[in-house]
């Protein structure tokens, strides 16, 4: 717990339009904007193949660290409104998704709703999340899967880039 009961959460953001650099900082923007929230933390950008269907762009990836006074489902709905805004850009060639935020974390929280599973449910296999999470955050313990080291240690690149 932070203070005045502001939390820690981890936000992921991904994008494959074709420019997905300029859709990840407008996000990171809106993030920002969001009431009872702020930026303690944003990790460099990484290009990574499509996890997935091949048939698609490439990926930028980034992971923001913020702090918020939001309940978990508050913030996953402020998030999936800036998806709606601004990332779902109408690109038939790529199919609709053109951003995407995940909660990764919210403070140690383990969370099994049916909208909402956190920590994020792909997090360990995903080099595109932990090392940019890994960058921010050198000395986190994700709950349930252990040291952020020790996760990154078993994963490999799978092409990830900084950018
Ligand atoms: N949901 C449950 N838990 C969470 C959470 N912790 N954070 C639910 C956010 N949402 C969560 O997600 C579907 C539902 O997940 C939501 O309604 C929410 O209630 P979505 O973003 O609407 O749908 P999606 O993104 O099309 O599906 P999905 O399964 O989330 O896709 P992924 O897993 O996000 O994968 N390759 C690279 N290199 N980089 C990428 O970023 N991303 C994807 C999308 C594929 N390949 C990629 C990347
Ligand atoms: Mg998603």
């Amino acid at each position: 717990m932070n203070n005045d009961n502001s939390i820690t959460a981890y936000i992921g953001l991904g994008s494959n339009l074709v420019e997905p650099s300029a859709q990840i900082k407008n996000a990171r923007q809106a993030i920002n904007d969001l009431e009872h929230s702020q930026e303690l933390a944003f990790s460099s950008l990484y290009s990574s193949p499509p996890m997935g269907p091949q048939d698609q762009p490439d990926y930028v990836n980034a992971v923001m660290a913020i702090s918020t006074k939001l309940s978990p489902l508050d913030l996953l709905h402020s998030l999936q409104s800036i998806e709606n805004e601004q990332g779902r850009v109408r690109e038939r060639r790529w199919g609709a998704r053109t951003l995407d935020l995940d909660i990764l974390l919210y403070a140690d929280e383990q969370i099994n709703l049916a909208d909402l599973k956190v920590p994020h449910i792909g997090l360990r296999e995903r080099a595109f999340v932990l090392y940019p999470l890994q960058e921010i955050a050198t000395d986190l313990t994700i709950p349930s899967l252990g040291h952020i080291n020790d996760l990154v240690a078993q994963c490999p690149l799978d092409g990830l880039q900084k950018l």
